[in-house]
């Protein structure tokens, strides 16, 4: 699918006070907002319109766009996200989402954040994780039925959200940390599995025809490398201490 739009959020001056369970050191500010800029360079790289929103106060984590909404060409979904501490920035998304979509939003029980949820054509991936509960996919899984999307959840056995470890690299082919290599439901697939010790690397985007990736992983660039399509490595040091990834700073459309 071509991507024509992206929505992203400026990492606000408390952003260190945002979840994390990386040991990687103390964020630094001046850093991440580099790195954010030079993602949303890299997006209009590749033609599309990027809105760049500002931080909401009291809402450290409010820059992972991707956890508070679902954009599929048919539907707009306003997610529930798992963690407590996140819940209000549903409130301060609604506004930017397209006017275009009808909006459809997952309800208590239900709990889902973006990074979970992974479509590839009319393929519909939920991992069922400590942030997406079963109700939460499903619901997620019926809304989209309504367009024509098969739907499977799938239970996360490591790391934060299913995207952290798989994504779709190219045409039938998905990128997988060693803890996906296994999965049943992805068998359809051709699987490139990053080296164990490499395993944030399976956080990439494919953005028309181009993949970003994250610096640091030479072997998984390696592998990358072999298909025929452009990589853009970005620096990600900040962000991957916030326990994030290229795919959940932005909502692309
Ligand atoms: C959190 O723990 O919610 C944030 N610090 C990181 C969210 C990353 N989101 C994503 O990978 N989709």
């Amino acid at each position: 699918m071509n991507f024509t739009h992206a929505i992203t959020r400026l990492p606000g001056p408390d952003f260190a006070q945002g979840l994390t369970t990386a040991a990687f050191g103390a964020p630094d500010y001046e850093l991440i907002l580099t790195q954010h800029a030079a993602y949303v360079a890299a997006l209009r790289s590749l033609g599309l319109e990027v809105t760049v929103l500002d931080p909401v106060t009291g809402y450290p984590d409010a820059y992972f766009t991707e956890d508070v909404a679902i954009l599929t060409p048919e539907v707009a979904v306003i997610t529930r996200p798992g963690a407590p501490t996140r819940r209000g920035e549903i409130d301060f998304i609604e506004t930017a989402l397209p006017k275009s979509r009808p909006l459809a939003r997952i309800q208590p029980p239900g709990t889902l954040e973006g990074g979970d949820v992974l479509i590839v054509e009319r393929q519909l991936f939920v991992g069922v994780s400590a942030r997406t509960n079963r109700s939460g996919a499903d619901q997620l899984g019926q809304i989209l039925a309504a367009y024509g999307y098969a739907y499977a959840p799938i239970p996360v056995p490591a790391g934060l959200h299913l995207k952290s470890s798989v994504s779709y690299v190219i045409e039938n082919t998905l990128l997988v940390s060693p803890a996906l290599a296994a999965c049943r439901e992805f068998n359809a697939f051709n699987k490139l599995i990053v080296p164990p010790n490499e395993a944030p690397a399976a956080n990439t985007i494919l953005v028309n025809g181009s993949l970003l990736v994250p610096q640091g992983y030479p072997l998984a660039y390696r592998i990358l490398q072999t298909l025929d399509i452009p990589l853009i490595p970005l620096n990600m040091t900040e962000i991957q201490k916030m326990d994030g990834g290229l795919t959940c700073l932005s909502l692309r459309y």
